[in-house]
Order: structure tokens, then sequence, then C-alpha cells
């Protein structure tokens, strides 16, 4: 057994110590009380001991025990778990799987890809973080890109140099080809869609820059916006939906339409695709989580708790299928 008490023989030999070992002990046990400290002081909190009386750590022993809680922020500090999922259809990445690394042609900027071909979308979904003094890459030719601010702000310069500065809940989308830079001087988080252009003859978009306060209300059930204009121009559209706890999508949708969806508010159950005795699978999402639904995926959503939902939804639109 691992944790069996000493066996009779190393009691004996713990009995024959020298003093010179008994010396040892001392030091060694004077040098770990010091690292003790500097651990604590680094801010480490598990692990505290009822007689550490030297521990800078506020909370009472066993606080998560006497204090149960589901919150996310909880569940993703347990060893090796992880809500987010990866099928054929659809796909959950939730954020203690979010992986970032420099963005290529981008300057001090990391970057998590949530959503990406090699999963069989047409289109990138990706969190841009912006740190000090740092500006974005162009996107490679025929491909728009559509920028949302979740932190900070981002001063986006266009081709004909003319600057503004976006704050959060601000956006804008660049045409292909359209030359631009955004550039942060303090730290900014920004998801970023690109995809390949489906030219139209006859349409041609243009650079958009506002934000979600600004849009309209559309007549739906539930409560939703569109941040680009509902023109044949677009081949995509960025939906800004909100859903007050207990409402729920009033359609159970099954269609052509591919989505990226990253939750900005509130928690809920997202319904997605089937598993294979033909039971739906059900997932308890919450803010940050991101979605990829492939044409076709069921889905569905029900908001709980006590917070509004709000989510961001990409959806290619306005161009035959065929
Ligand atoms: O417009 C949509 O397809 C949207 N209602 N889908 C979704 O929220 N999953
Ligand atoms: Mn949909």
């Amino acid at each position: 057994m691992k944790f069996a008490h000493p066996k009779p023989h190393t009691l004996i030999k713990m009995q024959s110590f020298s003093a010179f070992h008994a010396k040892s002990l001392l030091l060694l046990s004077t040098i770990f009380s010091f690292t003790k400290i500097a651990v604590t002081e680094e801010g480490f909190c598990s692990a505290s001991s009822i007689i550490d009386s030297n521990s800078n750590c506020q909370q009472p022993l066993y606080s998560k025990f006497i204090n149960p809680t589901l919150s996310p922020s909880h569940l993703q500090d347990l060893p090796g778990f992880t809500r987010s999922v990866y099928k054929s259809d659809h796909a959950v990445i939730t954020p203690e799987s979010h992986v970032f690394s420099p963005l290529p042609d981008w300057s001090n900027t990391l970057g998590a890809y949530l959503v990406s071909p090699a999963m069989g979308a047409h289109f990138v979904m990706y969190l841009a973080k912006m740190q000090e003094s740092s500006k974005s890459g162009l996107p490679s030719e025929q491909v728009e890109r559509f920028v949302f601010v979740l932190q900070g702000s981002v001063k986006l310069t266009n081709s004909s140099g003319v600057g503004q500065t976006l704050m959060v809940d601000s956006f804008a989308y660049l045409p292909p080809n359209s030359k631009h830079l955004f550039e942060s001087y303090e730290s900014a988080t920004l998801v970023v869609f690109e995809r390949r252009y489906a030219y139209l003859e006859n349409h041609i978009p243009e650079q958009i820059v506002g934000s979600t306060d600004q849009q309209p209300l559309l007549d739906t059930p539930g409560e939703l916006r569109k941040l680009l204009p509902m023109t044949m121009a677009y081949d995509f559209n960025i939906h800004i939906m909100d859903f007050q706890p207990g409402e729920f999508l009033n359609v159970k949708e099954v269609h052509y339409n591919q989505h990226g969806l990253l939750l900005l508010e509130g928690q809920g159950i997202y319904r997605l695709g089937d598993n294979c005795s033909g039971h739906y699978i059900r997932y308890p999402v919450a803010a940050r989580d991101a979605i990829w639904m492939a044409p076709f995926v069921p889905q569905w959503y029900a908001a709980l708790g006590n917070v509004r939902t709000r989510y961001l939804l990409y959806k290619d639109v306005n161009r035959n299928p065929l």
C-alpha cells in the first residue's frame, strides 16, 4: 500500500541517526521553511496546512468544499478536465483549452485559432491578444476580414490614411485587398473572422465601422442585431443575439449555413448534433466559450442562470450554395 506506516526496519535506521545527520536535517528544514514562505509569496494558495501560520492566503481551509460552485472558472482548474469537444460536425472550444502563439504577420500579438478550415469550415475565427505597441498584419489576397473589440481599444487606419479608434463593442469590416492597419498602444483583445470573398457580379462590399449599440434591433423573437448590411455585396453577416434567462431559440435549426459563435455573456445549454444512439448532445456553455457549427448540424440554445446571454455569430449568407 502506498500510504502505509514506515516499516519496522526504517524506524530502526531512523533511531541510529548520527549527530551529523541530525544537523543536516535541521539545515534542510530551515531551507525548506524559507522556500515555503517564498512560494506563498508567489501566490500559491493550495495545500496550506492548519499549522501553517505564515501563509499569505486569505481563503479558509477547505473553502472550495464549504462553498461549492460549478462556475467554469473552478472547473477549469481540475487536472486534465476540459469541456472542449471536437466532432466532425461541431466543436465547443472552452477557455481552458485556448492555446495562444504569435500571430504570423502581426507584431507583438498572440493568437488562438478557434475555427479553421482544418475542421471543415470555410472561414477562420481567432482571438488576437494585442500587447503594448502592437500592429496587425494584412490578410491574404481576396480575403475579407471582420474584427470585433472584446477588451481595450485599437486604432484602425485605412488605405486613405484615415484613423479611427475602436472601443469595446465596436467592429470593423475590411473588404478583400483593402490595405489597413490595427494598432494597439496598450493591450487589446479582438475576435477576428476571415474568409475568401465569394465575388458576385455588380456587387462591391465596402469598409464598415460601427458599434453594437448603434445597430437596430430586428423584428424577430428574441433580440437580434446584424452588424453588416443585409445587401448582396456581403457574403457573410455577424449577428449579435441576446437571450434573457429562460429564453430559447424559436426554431430547432438545421440549415446549410456555417456558424462560428463566441459567447460574450451569460450561460445556458447548447444543443448540437446527435450522438449515435439518436439522443441529442447538450453542452453547458458560458461566456468565453467558442462553437463551430458545420452546415446542417442541428442546433438550439436555451439561456439559463440569472444574467442575459449575448453571443456573436458568424453566418454565411447571400450566396447560392450550389
Ligand atoms: O440565424 C441563425 O442561424 C441563428 N439563429 N443560429 C443560431 O443561433 N445557432
Ligand atoms: Mn443557425
